[in-house]
């Protein structure tokens, strides 16, 4: 019986380095400290407006990331299963096209009215009545893996964003403990059918949008809790500088609103009490060992908010369900005739709600 106790704790020992070695030596992650936005005393309180949501589309969309309607009034989303589905003015749904994947992100609608779409293991794909293309699938010898969001400008250029060029969607939690920036913008010009690189080293690159003049482009950095801008015409073309930052949330997609200011999905990406892991490196290396701890971690099923932000970087309007009780991990706030369209990765339905108090 004595004996067995050296024999026992050598053995306890060795598992205890083995278990150390394991979640230092093959993490998946590679962590910097995550910088967390300072609470701002002023900013708009809490009004759970999203739990009085409208509900389009219950129980037959699974997990619909982003939202567009186009100019004859059909609603788009791209949903888990792969399916891009549309609403028709008369209230019924369609399932129009089908694409192979589960990764079906942002969209957007070209001039020529295709329906533009990002896949996190395709590139940037074209969806229109005669099928599906490919447009962008390599960037500089690279395959682009993890496309994210898109917009035309009116010269038929596309910008989209690559969050991660190291991990994919569904390991996107790890690229926000490692909080090292892997992200980029990226170009397609049809008119050479060619993808370049705007930016790399960007922190969690997402949404991204036009300001109506076109003159300079909005991108969210989601780990970064801002959005910066990009700008394409004048003086400052080609220089980007800070549009909104210290967001309340990570923000993912954003879309131009008709008064020219911006939607913005925000993703609690930090829980409450444990915003200590982002800023311990060794919490982020034994959280990204277990698939268990990301989930429990990450915050995003249980809060939804989305901001208004005028084309000043004033935030000015916040509508939120603070305990995810109807609405949680909303991702995209699409503005059409006065009411906002609600995207999400964990609800089955798009959210509806009047803009105009009544
Ligand atoms: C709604 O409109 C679409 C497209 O015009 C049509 O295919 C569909 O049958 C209509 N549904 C109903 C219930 O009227
Ligand atoms: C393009 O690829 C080359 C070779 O892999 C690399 O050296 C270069 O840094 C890349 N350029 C950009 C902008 O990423
Ligand atoms: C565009 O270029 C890609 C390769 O980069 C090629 O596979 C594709 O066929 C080209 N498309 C057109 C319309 O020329
Ligand atoms: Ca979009
Ligand atoms: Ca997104």
């Amino acid at each position: 019986m004595k004996r067995c106790v050296p024999a026992c704790s050598g053995f306890l020992l060795a598992c205890f380095l083995a278990f150390l070695f394991q979640i230092f030596f093959f993490s998946p992650i590679s962590p910097d400290l995550l910088l967390l936005p300072t609470p701002s005393s002023n900013f708009l309180p809490t009004n759970n407006k999203l739990q009085e949501v409208i509900k389009l589309g219950e129980g037959i969309l699974q997990g619909p990331e982003d939202v567009i309607v186009d100019r004859e009034g059909l609603l788009y989303t791209a949903v888990r299963d792969g399916w891009i589905k549309r609403l028709h003015k008369n209230g019924s749904w369609e399932n129009w096209k089908r694409i192979e994947s589960d990764s079906l992100l942002g969209i957007t609608i070209s001039k020529e009215g295709a329906l533009v779409v990002c896949d996190a293991e395709m590139g940037l794909l074209k969806v229109s009545e005669d099928g599906v293309t490919v447009l962008a699938s390599h960037v500089n010898g690279s395959e682009i893996r993890f496309a994210d969001e898109v917009i035309e400008a009116s010269d038929g250029n596309l910008y989209f964003s690559v969050p991660s060029t190291k991990f994919g969607l569904h390991d996107w939690y790890l690229d926000v403990l490692e909080a090292r920036p892997h992200g980029q913008l990226l170009k397609y010009d049809p008119s050479l059918n060619e993808t370049s690189i705007l930016l790399d080293g960007l922190c969690f690159p997402n949404g991204v949008a036009l300001s109506r003049e076109e003159d300079f482009l909005v991108f969210c950095e989601t780990w970064k809790f801002r959005c910066l801008k990009f700008w394409l015409k004048g003086n400052k073309k080609g220089k980007t500088e800070i549009f909104v930052e210290n967001l309340p949330g990570g923000p993912d997609n954003i879309n131009l609103a008709p008064d020219g200011s911006f939607w913005i999905g925000l993703l609690q990406l930090v829980q409450d009490k444990l915003g200590f892991v982002h800023t311990s490196i060794s919490s982020k290396y034994l959280v990204a060992s277990f698939p268990k701890l990301v989930k429990l971690v990450n915050g995003v099923y249980g809060k939804a908010m989305v901001v208004n932000v005028a084309a000043d970087g004033k935030i000015t309007r916040k509508f939120d369900d603070a305990d995810g009780r109807v609405m949680s991990f909303v991702t995209s706030a699409f503005e059409y005739e006065d009411h906002l369209y609600l995207g999400s990765l964990n609800t089955n339905f798009i959210g509806k709600i009047p803009l105009k108090v009544t």
